[in-house]
């Protein structure tokens, strides 16, 4: 059977908290006083054909989903687009991609090695969006894409999976702003990613955005295990706009610091 969004967000769900345990505690913490509601999921991809942005996008698009906002990240060398449903209970999709043609000779080598070893349209499987890490790599390489780009990186170790899931602050009954979540996770443990500050953007942007630091996990690689960085949990609180709707978009400057949150540390 195909899925409806429902059972692709829980899937999706399932492979993502075993990623972040954190995520699961954090969720069972704010469930307390209500249900939680998603803000909205993202993921990781290269820019190659077999499984670019717009591959990864065609399973929101066959449930309804419509690309809205278009992002760039120069330094990262990223381009990203955000989906949205028309259902406004369904979590927003921001999907990024690597522009290989803008790194280094090694690393496009290294990103096709890995695409190759994919299973032919690999990307059009019901379950590609939790799938993970489908490809043989090595310590060594990920040590050494790390060096060029934690993006590549990442995605080298996990694969294709949600890298985030985000709580929708304005949907929590018991927080009137971010900072106050913010406060109650640190005091539960849980620590916060500071690149660009604690909160990233401002009512001014329409948008102020949260992440804890990715939870560190082993991870297999074909020559050993390393403990690394895997997934996050992020925590969105959205302000009107002039016509009084939610800003539902992105801020490309908050996101280029959100992106770290998977950083080595
Ligand atoms: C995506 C970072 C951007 C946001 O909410 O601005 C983002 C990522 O880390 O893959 O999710
Ligand atoms: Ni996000």
């Amino acid at each position: 059977m195909p899925h409806t969004i429902a059972s692709l967000f829980d899937a999706m769900w399932q492979d993502y908290i075993v990623q972040c345990p954190s995520a699961d505690k954090i969720h069972q913490l704010l469930e307390h006083d209500g249900e939680i509601i998603n803000d909205h999921v993202a993921f990781r991809t290269f820019n190659l054909p077999e499984v670019g942005l717009d591959k990864l996008a065609q399973h929101f698009i066959a449930l309804g989903y419509e690309a809205k906002g278009e992002y760039a990240f120069k330094q990262k060398k990223l381009f990203a687009r955000h989906f949205e449903h028309p259902s406004p209970t369904a979590p927003k999709v921001f999907i990024s991609e690597l522009l290989l043609e803008q790194c280094s000779d090694s690393l496009q080598q290294v990103a096709k090695s890995l695409v190759a070893q994919l299973k032919v349209d690999a990307v059009a499987d019901k379950d590609f969006l939790y799938s993970g890490q489908q490809w043989q790599v090595s310590t060594a390489t990920y040590q050494a894409l790390q060096q060029e780009s934690e993006y590549a990186a990442w995605l080298a170790a996990f694969g294709y999976r949600a890298n985030h899931f985000t709580v929708n602050v304005n949907q929590l009954p018991q927080f009137s702003h971010l900072g106050d979540v913010n406060t109650a996770l640190k005091q539960a443990g849980f620590p916060l990613n500071q690149a660009g500050g604690e909160i990233k953007g401002s009512p001014q942007v329409l948008l102020e955005q949260s992440s804890t630091l990715a939870d560190k996990i082993n991870v297999n690689f074909v020559d050993g295990v390393l403990q690394i960085p895997a997934c996050f949990y992020e925590f969105a609180q959205r302000y009107p706009m002039a016509d009084g709707n939610l800003y539902s978009g992105f801020v490309a400057a908050s996101a280029d610091k959100i992106f770290e949150s998977t950083d080595a540390r």
